[in-house]
């Protein structure tokens, strides 16, 4: 029933209705994962009294949704409670630390501010209680940035000498320079002191919005503690900033020293195409937690919606997050890798799954036999030996939205080939999720893209191609690639996570039953499907009993 409202997602995690934006301090505690968001319970659009929903779950698939756990209550925090992270301290307590908008009349006036959180009784595992024990906020804007740009606590972490460290993400206010200032803290996150030096300092304009800052292990898919830091782990440090359209969350990986509070990043955020992203489609503002029970990091991002006002006020929601995807760092020890937590997968029921079948130049073939509404798709494809041919494009001359545009490709020797995800019967509404490979420099590149241009026959719907190039050598690796299929959101993971694409479409025909996949092939020669695997995917119960 849940999925029959237009467009509404069956395993994706969003509140029973109006609005979501960021995800908000995830953690583990007493047997129960604990998930918060930027809410506004009116209405689906955002507001200037943003709370934070509160949900828990034992598997992150299923989740119950509890009161919320801050709403706008004293004076430091009157015109919404904004992001912010949880702490596990070492005796197992959680605190939270989140933005205060403060009371000031004018809107340009308004300050914001760290305030401390605390559960009202930590021997409930819901914590469903929480309470704001301090009169003012732990932290205010220094003279030196902007009092509006101010906000987003990290997780804090604890230093060799005793003292908590956490992140705040600001903009100064002479040179606008984005930054992560840094503060220390004595006595469990109750009272912190500004650090003379930020932990980055961009070069650019731009707002760091919910910096992101922890310990990833060399070698292993296993997650460490985010006040872990030895020889066997570097660190990751990731910042939102919005653009235009959407926002990006981007990466560096660098050495943290513990002892002189000093981050060298292997290389700069330019804030261009160059840097590394956890996604290239819809996705921002993403919060990463580690997971005790069962040793990883895992990331959540929130996914916008790209239809209009309108369209969110007809369906009464707007917003969701991505699955939550373990992070870890690849073997090149260059990028994240990231997939999908194992959970997932329980909601796999009906399989169909073949191998070794060719799929010709020019052709194509539906995938029967599951949901294609609601799916899990596993594919890898098998190129032919690469020719040296003229007509395999070369990148250096073709701008990006050419490039990952694939109805500007069917001219294309290897591709594009990939997936057609929620294809109406007559095809007029279709979404490809497809490869192509051009000849770059002496060697050859894989562009991974997915084109929201046909995906539905809506107006007043975004439909932006999206793209990358995926980390894969043609001439040695096979191209595999995951997506799933949720109604209105495809998540594509390339290369097992080397790169990953979040689209959001909203089909007006291929919707429900109606919905086709299929294989599709566009370039001139073939390739084959060594092995195709593909799941209906059952309803998650997402919010829809609350305690
Ligand atoms: N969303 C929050 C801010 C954050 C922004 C407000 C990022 O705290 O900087 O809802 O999406």
């Amino acid at each position: 029933v849940q999925n029959q409202v237009r467009n509404r997602t069956s395993f994706h995690f969003q509140p029973q209705r109006n609005w979501l934006n960021d995800p908000n301090a995830p953690m583990y505690y007493k047997g129960f994962y604990h998930l918060f968001y930027q809410h506004n319970p009116l209405a689906p659009e955002f507001n200037r009294k943003i709370i934070w929903g509160h949900s828990v779950s034992q598997d992150m698939v299923n989740w119950i949704q509890l009161p919320p756990a801050f709403s706008p209550s004293e004076s430091y925090d009157i015109n919404s409670c904004w992001s912010g992270s949880a702490t596990i301290l070492p005796d197992g307590k959680p605190v939270i630390l989140y933005t205060g908008i403060d009371d000031q009349e004018r809107r340009e006036d308004r300050s914001q501010v760290t305030v401390l959180a605390v559960p009202k009784d930590v021997s409930d595992p819901l914590l469903r209680e929480w309470i704001k024990p301090k009169q003012k906020p732990v932290m205010v804007p220094p003279e030196d940035v902007l009092h509006y740009c101010f906000r987003d606590p990290t997780t804090a972490w604890l230093g060799p000498d005793g003292k908590w460290r956490v992140l705040i993400g600001a903009k100064e206010r002479d040179t606008r320079r984005g930054v992560a200032l840094l503060y220390h803290s004595t006595d469990e996150c109750a009272q912190w002191e500004r650090h003379p030096e930020p932990l980055l300092v961009a070069q650019a304009n731009e707002m760091l919005e919910c910096v992101d800052f922890f310990p990833v292990k060399l070698a292993g898919k296993e997650g460490v503690d985010t006040s872990v830091n030895n020889a066997s782990v570097r660190h990751v440090l990731k910042v939102s900033f919005e653009e235009q359209i959407g926002g990006k969350d981007c990466y560096v990986i660098g050495t943290y020293c513990s002892e002189t509070d000093r981050f060298v990043p292997d290389s700069e955020l330019t804030y261009t195409s160059a840097d590394l992203r956890y996604d290239h489609g819809w996705f921002y503002a993403s919060k990463s937690f580690f997971d005790s029970a069962k040793n990883r990091r895992i990331n959540w991002g929130w996914v916008v919606e790209t239809d209009s006002r309108e369209d969110d006020f007809e369906k009464g929601w707007a917003g969701l997050l991505a699955l939550p995807r373990q992070m870890w760092l690849d073997t090149s020890g260059k990028r994240l890798m990231q997939w999908p937590i194992q959970e997932i997968n329980y909601l796999r029921t009906r399989h169909v799954s073949f191998h070794n079948r060719q799929l010709e130049g020019r052709s194509m073939f539906e995938i029967t036999g599951i949901t294609a509404a609601q799916a899990d798709v596993e594919v890898t494809f098998d190129l032919p030996v690469l020719e040296h041919n003229a007509r395999i494009r070369d990148s250096t001359h073709i701008a990006d939205a050419v490039l990952f545009n694939y109805g500007n490709s069917l001219g294309c020797v290897y591709g594009p080939f990939g997936l057609l995800a929620l294809a109406s019967n007559d095809l007029s509404e279709q979404t490809a999720i497809f490869f192509k490979i051009i000849r770059r420099g002496n060697g050859y590149s894989v562009i991974m893209g997915i084109d929201e241009n046909r995906s539905s026959l809506r107006d007043n719907v975004q439909k932006i191609p999206h793209g990358t190039f995926l980390d894969v050598d043609p001439r040695h690796e096979k191209i595999s690639l995951r997506c799933l299929i949720d109604h209105s959101i495809i998540e594509s993971y390339g290369a097992g996570g080397r790169n990953v694409i979040t689209s959001r479409v909203y089909p007006k025909l291929a919707i429900g039953e109606a919905a086709k996949l299929y294989a599709f092939n566009n370039g001139t020669k073939g390739v084959t499907i060594s092995s195709l695997d593909a799941w209906s995917m059952r309803n998650a119960q997402i919010n829809t009993n609350a305690i």
